[in-house]
């Protein structure tokens, strides 16, 4: 049965009662001051549209940073009936935490898990969480609202498609043939402890990859062909959020976003012709990028192309089953640095076969392919990865790791070759990124072959800024005014400018420009506050927004005991 059919079965049993459902989240208690980690994930927000469109009442709450007692108080209050869990495997300790708690505050209420850790490694997961009624396997939405039409059917839940039990796993489900069905998190936004609605900003439009990198867990959670949402909805959503919150600049996360050529021109054209300028980054392939696309997405205000490049070196790529080689990584970020975007590069060491001359070769490609953005990270093992199953038969993953290191990862190795891995990378990393920033030569002849682009300017702007040259950026900044007035991201370069000379009333001016095309747009609202406030200080916006913290993945390795 298609997943259409499947949801068409489930409207024509009509509910009885409506269950209240509350969805939580919460980072691990190490990670309840990282700004990443304590995100809402994007997948609860499917969930709660889904809910939200079907008459279901949902509410999620982000409970990170939140201690036992306030935990109890805010579940007592709320008694929902279902109680579900996203767990990941970084916060795997915390959400059975939280599901302890949620079966202490609400003893009568269904406890779910769901996401990829629960997914893949049911059995601990059970095992770990006593109190944790079943998991919802895979993608989410037709399985949790299947449960909740079965309950408020007074049917038996527990024989709903797509779940897991501790008696074993009910039938599956197919994947959503039509991911529209869901709707946007936008859509019935309701969360509690989420003060910024700036992580609406990050967007999902598809599901699924063409690859199968051995490392990734992708492949297994969310299958190899790539399911996509209709560009209608999707800039329907951005466009919804920048009515109700103010926001222009966007980060989808799919995994590839570039997969689908015909789809992301008609997407590019649909935010053009929407008038919304927005700016936004992505992620994609490196076989998986052409120069029709690329300028097709700086047209539509892509300033930051992030790729998964993983290595230097094509033995080493092969090791991965990446399916890339080196020629598409440098055909790729020559690519893109010709069109003129920011690029931000993905790498991973401490690999199993991995050589000193292998890492080289990576700083090598750093070099040659001067990226603005480095992420190096060491290579973990997550459930559902081929690595992950062929390490645990071969014994070399503790059966009991997930159970007794509290949120750790598995690092695939541990050695001195690695730390000093990840620290050659970030030092050569850091070191390239000056000669990152595009030349004046470069932004003349980007000019010269696209004409106007707003990305362009803002980009020239800043670098004009940081080379001293405030009359410059202006004349970038007024232009981007003059010929896309609708553009809220000229006014609001400007209105940074203009504040640090000095020009406190025109740069009042322009954000009020900004908030009158985007009202509640957080920046401005900020920079407001800040500029009003006596001797505040503005903390100096820039167009690119997408990740800086060149050794983020490699923390949690070099602090480790
Ligand atoms: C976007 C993204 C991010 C964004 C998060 C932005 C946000 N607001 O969500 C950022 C960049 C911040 C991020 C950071 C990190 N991420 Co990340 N991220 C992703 C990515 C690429 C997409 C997630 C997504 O939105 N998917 C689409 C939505 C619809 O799916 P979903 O959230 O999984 O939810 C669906 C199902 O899982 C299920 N479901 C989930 N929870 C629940 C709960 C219930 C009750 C039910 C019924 C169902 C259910 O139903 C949902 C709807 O279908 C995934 C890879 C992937 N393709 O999934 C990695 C991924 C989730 N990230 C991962 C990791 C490791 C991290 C970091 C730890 C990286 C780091 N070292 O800092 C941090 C952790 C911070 C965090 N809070 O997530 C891993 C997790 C692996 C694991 N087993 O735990 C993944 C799977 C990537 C990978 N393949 O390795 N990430
Ligand atoms: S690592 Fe990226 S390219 Fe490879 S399978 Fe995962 S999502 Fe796809």
């Amino acid at each position: 049965m298609s997943g259409d059919e499947v949801l068409n079965k489930m409207r024509e049993a009509g509910p009885m009662t409506r269950p209240a459902t509350l969805l939580l989240y919460s980072a691990p208690k190490s990670g309840f001051g990282d700004e990443w980690m304590t995100f809402l994930p994007i997948g609860l927000g499917f969930l709660q549209a889904m809910l939200g469109r079907n008459g279901f009442p949902c509410r999620l709450a982000n409970l990170s940073g939140l201690g036992r007692k306030e935990v109890l108080a805010y579940l007592k209050g709320q008694q929902p009936q279902v109680i579900g869990v996203s767990m990941f495997t970084f916060n795997r300790k915390r959400s059975c935490d939280l599901l302890r708690m949620a079966r202490e505050a609400c003893p009568g209420a269904v406890l779910l898990a769901g996401g990829p850790h629960p997914t893949h490694l049911a059995g601990e997961v059970f095992e770990d969480c006593p109190a944790l009624d079943a998991i919802v396997k895979g993608e989410g939405e037709l399985p949790l609202l299947g449960l909740l039409r079965a309950l408020a059917a007074g049917r038996p839940w527990r024989l709903e498609p797509g779940l897991i039990l501790r008696e074993g796993p009910t039938p599956s489900l197919p994947p959503m043939e039509d991911l529209d069905l869901a709707g946007a998190p936008v859509d019935h936004f309701a969360a509690d402890f989420l003060d910024d609605p700036g992580q609406l900003s990050y967007l999902s439009t598809s599901r699924g990859c063409p690859a199968t990198c051995n490392f990734c867990n992708t492949p297994e959670f969310w299958g190899s062909s790539v399911r996509f949402r209709s560009p209608a909805s999707v800039v329907r959503e951005m466009g919804l959020l920048r009515e109700r919150y103010g926001l222009t600049y966007f980060s989808f996360r799919d995994d590839t976003f570039t997969a689908n050529r015909g789809r992301i021109l008609a997407l590019m054209d649909l935010i053009r012709d929407s008038g919304q300028y927005p700016l936004w980054n992505c992620q994609s392939r490196v076989n998986l990028v052409d120069e029709e696309r690329l300028v097709a997405m700086k047209r539509a205000g892509c300033e930051f192309m992030q790729f998964g490049v993983e290595h230097g070196s094509e033995r080493v790529l092969q090791l991965l089953d990446k399916g890339t080689n080196m020629k598409h990584a440098h055909r790729a970020l020559t690519l893109v640095r010709k069109v003129g975007m920011n690029l931000g590069i993905y790498l991973i060491t401490g690999i199993p076969g991995e050589r000193w001359e292998d890492v080289e070769l990576t700083a090598d490609l750093i070099r040659a392919t001067r990226p603005h953005d480095v992420q190096v990270s060491p290579l973990a093992l997550y459930p559902g990865t081929r690595l992950f199953d062929q390490y645990r038969a071969e014994g070399r993953i503790d059966r009991d790791f997930f159970r007794g290191a509290g949120d750790a990862e598995v690092f695939a190795r541990v050695d001195a070759h690695t730390e000093k891995a990840l620290r050659h990378l970030a030092a050569v990393a850091d070191r390239t990124r000056a000669k990152a920033v595009y030349s004046p030569r470069e932004f003349a002849e980007q000019k010269a072959w696209l004409g106007f682009c707003a990305v362009t300017n803002l980009l020239c702007g800043e670098a004009a800024e940081e080379a001293g040259l405030p009359l410059e950026a202006e004349a970038e900044y007024a232009e981007v005014i003059r010929l896309e007035p609708g553009n809220a991201w000229g006014f609001l370069k400007r209105a940074l400018l203009r504040r640090k000379a000095g020009r406190k009333a025109e740069a009042l001016a322009d954000l009020a420009e900004v908030l009158a095309l985007a009202p509640g747009n957080p920046e401005a609202l900020e920079l407001a506050a800040q500029w009003q406030a006596k001797g505040g200080r503005s903390r100096g916006w820039q167009a690119s927004h997408g990740p800086k913290a060149v050794m983020k993945g490699s923390e949690s390795y070099l602090a480790r005991d």
